[in-house]
């Protein structure tokens, strides 16, 4: 998409273009009344501004939307494949990394009653299991905070690469 199409598309199909970044309205309303933008970092900026941080209730209802590390969804709708992409650095093949993620999400939604985040894009499996054991000696307080900023970074990252 460029920009300019942002820019000047009405207020809901511009905030319906944000949703599949982090489904949580009052983000997506805040980033669409910003609107019109100069350039996509200034979109990326206040957007990011905007998440600063997520309250405990957005993250609650963005998580939904977020399959585990590991399980790759299948579905061909915009968010399915957002994640597929993020999700490169997993690799199928690999059945003991895989096995130690499943176990791993296991043992992190049994801590903390939800489902294991972290900004996939970027990062290999092993990194993303290294992450989630030291994540797992976190308090609910500091995994809270961990989350929040989490989600944010998959947010801009989402936005940024509608524009590119
Ligand atoms: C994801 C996902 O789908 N994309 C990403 O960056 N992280 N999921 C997750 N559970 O962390």
């Amino acid at each position: 998409m460029r920009l300019d199409e942002f820019n000047d598309a009405d207020w809901e199909d511009a905030v319906e273009m944000l949703r599949p970044c982090v489904d949580v309205q009052r983000w997506c309303e805040e980033v669409a009344d910003g609107r019109p933008y100069a350039s996509v970092d200034d979109l990326v900026g206040a957007a990011g501004d905007a998440a600063a941080p997520f309250t405990a209730d957005e993250v609650e209802a963005a998580l939904a939307h977020h399959p585990r590390i590991g399980e790759r969804p299948a579905g061909d709708d915009v968010e399915a494949a957002m994640s597929r992409r993020e999700q490169s650095g997993v690799d199928p093949t690999d059945a003991a990394t895989a096995a130690a993620l499943a176990e791993g999400n296991r043992a992190y939604e049994a801590r903390f009653g939800r489902v294991f985040l972290i900004r996939a894009a970027g990062r290999s499996s092993a990194e993303m299991l290294a992450a989630l054991h030291e994540r797992l000696g976190n308090t609910p307080a500091e995994e809270d905070a961990v989350v929040a900023e989490q989600l944010r970074e998959i947010a801009l990252l989402r936005l940024r690469g509608l524009f590119t």
